[in-house]
């Protein structure tokens, strides 16, 4: 319509080691947000546009795994460009809400876990990358890192899959992964809440609208963040 001004949606990512809930969770609240009106567009990293599906599939394999750390930094973020071009900017600029399982908080924890990587180097490719679509708030879904990994196994026997990439690393990688993203969230509170995830899926999902109707519902949509 000639003269409409539309706001910019609400971005929210979900953040966390192996097995935390995130995809549970990312459910639960769109389903919430949907009963309330909201038009929501829940996605995933990495992934979340077709060709950023593809370099998933490369990269869940283990096929990048002996280029380094710093290369799959590279192409975690060229499958996230790809899905901010394709889905989150479009989405966030018709007024949706984007819910995000995992986003660039992500590449910091696992590929800065993973090895001697300069932090100035993934911050640098953090800003190209992202630029100024960061999200308006970040779930961190913490919880031991042992109890992660046994309910992702549990469903991956159900499901008769093989473990992937990362999930293969040894239980101190793990430990360092819960670390990084803690100490993410105490760098940035205003973006990050920290969500006890060792909790049954009820208990995590009405902690986590507590946050969203305190942080995002209490304005008028459109009154707050910055453009996408
Ligand atoms: N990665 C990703 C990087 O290294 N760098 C990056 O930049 C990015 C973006 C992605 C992998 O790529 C890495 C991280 C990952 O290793 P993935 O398959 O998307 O791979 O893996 P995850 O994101 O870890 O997804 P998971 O499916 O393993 O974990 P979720 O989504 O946190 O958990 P969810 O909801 O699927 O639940 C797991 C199981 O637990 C149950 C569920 O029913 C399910 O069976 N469950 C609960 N059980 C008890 N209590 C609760 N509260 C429960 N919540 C869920």
């Amino acid at each position: 319509m000639p003269g409409e001004t539309r706001s910019r949606g609400r971005f929210i990512t979900f953040e966390g080691g192996e097995g935390a809930g995130k995809s549970t969770q990312v459910e639960r609240l769109r389903s919430r947000l949907s009963q309330r009106g909201i038009g929501v567009v829940a996605t995933r990293e990495p992934g979340g546009a077709p060709r950023a599906e593809r370099i998933r599939s490369f990269l869940l394999a283990g096929r990048a795994k002996a280029l380094g750390p710093a290369a799959e930094a590279i192409l975690f973020s060229a499958a996230r460009n790809d899905h901010l071009d394709t889905t989150i900017r479009p989405a966030l600029a018709r007024g949706q809400w984007v819910l995000c399982d995992r986003f660039s908080d992500s590449t910091r924890a696992y590929q800065g876990a993973l090895g001697d990587l300069d932090p100035t180097f993934l911050t640098r490719l953090e800003e190209v990358v992202v630029g100024a679509t960061r999200p308006d708030l970040t779930l961190v879904l913490d919880l031991p890192p042992e109890l992660g990994l046994a309910r992702a196994d549990a469903r991956r026997q159900a499901r008769s899959e093989a473990t992937d990439r990362f999930e293969a690393e040894d239980i101190g990688f793990h430990r360092a992964l819960r670390a990084a993203f803690l100490a993410i969230a105490e760098e940035e509170p205003a973006r990050c809440v920290v969500i006890d995830a060792s909790r049954d899926a009820d208990a995590v999902a009405a902690d986590i609208w507590s946050h969203v109707e305190a942080r995002l519902l209490g304005a008028p949509v459109g009154e707050a963040g910055d453009g996408a």
